[in-house]
Parts: structure tokens; C-alpha cells; sequence
């Protein structure tokens, strides 16, 4: 089991925002960031998975797999994501049937291929989840899956050198619905003040009138005060592909969804690295051209602090008060 706040190396990192086994494009960026086939890199650079190596896309097992290597090998460390947390947890749902289940809602989704994964395959993968950690750092820098939140993170540090992650999350989760037999209900307060859930799905607040949900996620990126260091993470897709009614429910809710120019800063020390790939799936069923996706997985390379594409594009990102 391991720490669940890790250092971060010093040195070049590239930051490699939510994958969703989309195996190709993380193969095409690899490349283009200069990494060789065995994940070595000729400057010595490190690779940084934000979370979310798996579901939706077209072959889970396979990214897990190779991202398992890169970290065994010493080229890569990966934080845990949401979807991580629900393989362990044993949720079934149409985005993860690469575990071999077939449960799940009729959608779209249902006609996207998904490689399943032996039962071999299932179980290293999951073994590696496990030995994952939710938050990395070092003198510059902080890296989480989707929120940073000091006091979740300082919850993470007294677990101490052998935490089991999935038990801290049924240890809180249990104490939360403790305190609620005896307290208000709030339908936040498992994502708010479950110290895990919030670092890996980030806080939400009520819904307004008209939502698609109970409760939306809200912009903590806004108010992060208190931490000069820089923030990476992923989990806010930021591109956003239908027209039409849903479309505009979606942007309403989106905490990134007014925002015009997506290659920003999420603020002046935050940056989000999910450029929207987990939806990659849906322009493939809808016959797009692979040039013109407009779902990207995206590094974002330090000290550089310049973003590079699955396509090969490398953008300088915006400071966050242009775009939005
Ligand atoms: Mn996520």
C-alpha cells in the first residue's frame, strides 16, 4: 500500500491530463513529446498521469497496462482519478465494461467498442490502482486529480506510510452517514466533506433550477488562496461537442462552460489538463475525420508551461482572465 501524498521529482515533468483508454492518441503524444518506445526520454524528462487512464475510450486495459510499465520502470508516476476509485470500488456502469461486466444504461456509449480485459490483465490492473497515490508535490508545484483542498490533503498525510485508499473513502463515507442520521441532510456533503471524493471529484454545490442533477461542480480553481505553488489537474473536460437543448443544459452546469477560449489557465496559478478526450469515442461513432477531432489529449510540460497536443500542436495557454 502506499503513501497517498508522494513527492514529485525535480527536474522536466510532462503532465499528461485524463486518458480514457484512448491508446493511440496517448501513443502520437508520447512521441511527439520525444518519449522512446521503452519511456525513456533523451533529456531525462518524467511523465506525470493526472488520473482517469481508463473508461469510455476504445481500449482501457491496454493504456492501464503500459502506464503500469512506465511506472515500474521508473519513467512515469500516475495519481488516481475518479474512475480508478470506481474500478476498485467495483461500480459497473456502460463507460466501464473493459472489466467484463455487462450491466449498464442503454446509450450511445453502448455502441463504442471497449477491449475487455482478461481476467489476468483485470487483476494487475486493479493491483496497480491500488498501490497509486491521490496527490503528488514538491516545493513548486501540487498535482490532484480534479481539487486541490489543504485540509482533505492534510487528512491524506496523517493516513500515514500504508494507507488503503478505497478504506479511507468507506471509513468517511460511513462517518458521513453517521453524522447525518443525527444532522441536516445535504446532497453535497458526501463530495464536499468525504476528504477523498473531494480530491478526486472536486466539490459540487445544489443544482440550480432546470439542472440535469441534484448538484453541479463548482469552480474551486476561483478561490484557491493560501498556496503559491502551481496546481496541475485534470478531470473538467473542457471541450464541448453537441448542439442543441442538452448542449446548453451542459454549458449552463459546466464550471468551465462560459469559458470562450478553452487554452487557458483555469486561473493565475491553476491549470487544467483535460482537454475533453474522455468524449473522443462519441466523434469516432459520429464518422469524424481523425484531423478534425476536437477532442485532445493534451501535456502540459514543465518548466516550459506550454501545452502539446495528441495532434502534434504545442500552445502557449492563455492567462486565464483572457478567455473567460
Ligand atoms: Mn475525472
Amino acid at each position: 500500500m502506499p503513501e497517498l501524498v508522494q513527492q514529485l521529482p525535480d527536474g522536466p515533468i510532462d503532465f499528461i491530463g485524463d486518458v480514457h483508454g484512448e491508446l493511440e492518441a496517448l501513443q502520437r503524444l508520447l512521441a511527439h513529446l520525444g518519449y522512446r518506445p521503452d519511456g525513456s526520454h533523451a533529456a531525462g524528462r518524467h511523465l506525470v498521469f493526472l488520473g482517469d487512464l481508463v473508461d469510455r475510450g476504445p481500449d482501457s486495459p491496454a493504456v492501464a497496462l503500459l502506464v503500469r510499465e512506465l511506472v515500474a520502470n521508473h519513467h512515469a508516476s500516475c495519481i488516481l482519478g475518479n474512475h480508478e476509485m470506481n474500478a476498485m470500488l467495483g461500480k459497473k456502469r456502460t463507460y466501464n465494461r473493459w472489466l467484463g461486466h455487462h450491466e449498464g444504461m442503454s446509450g450511445p456509449l453502448e455502441h463504442a467498442p471497449q477491449q475487455v480485459a482478461t481476467n489476468n490483465e483485470r487483476v494487475k490492473i486493479l493491483n496497480f490502482f491500488r498501490t497509486l497515490p491521490v496527490v503528488l508535490e514538491h516545493n513548486a508545484l501540487r498535482v490532484v486529480h480534479a481539487c486541490w483542498d489543504d485540509r482533505a490533503v492534510e487528512v491524506l498525510r496523517q493516513a500515514g506510510p500504508d494507507a488503503d485508499v478505497v478504506s479511507c473513502l468507506r471509513v468517511a463515507d460511513d462517518a458521513l452517514r453517521r453524522a447525518k442520521l443525527v444532522g441536516a441532510s445535504d446532497p453535497c456533503a458526501k463530495a464536499n466533506l468525504n476528504p477523498i471524493r473531494r480530491l478526486l471529484c472536486g466539490p459540487e454545490i445544489p443544482a440550480f433550477e432546470g439542472a440535469s442533477r441534484q448538484t453541479v461542480r463548482t469552480p474551486w480553481w476561483e478561490t484557491d488562496h493560501g498556496d503559491d505553488r502551481a496546481c496541475i489537474f485534470g478531470h473538467y473536460c473542457r471541450v464541448f461537442l453537441a448542439e442543441g437543448t442538452a448542449a446548453e443544459i451542459e454549458r449552463r452546469e459546466h464550471p468551465f462552460g462560459s469559458m470562450k477560449q478553452r487554452w487557458t489557465w483555469a486561473s493565475k496559478r491553476t491549470i487544467c489538463v483535460d482537454f475533453g478526450i474522455s468524449r473522443r469515442w462519441s466523434e469516432r461513432l459520429a464518422g469524424q475525420e481523425p484531423d478534425l477531432f476536437q477532442t485532445r489529449l493534451v501535456a502540459f510540460r514543465w518548466p516550459e508551461e506550454v501545452l502539446v497536443d495528441d495532434l502534434g500542436h504545442e500552445i502557449q495557454p492563455e492567462p486565464a482572465d483572457t478567455g473567460v
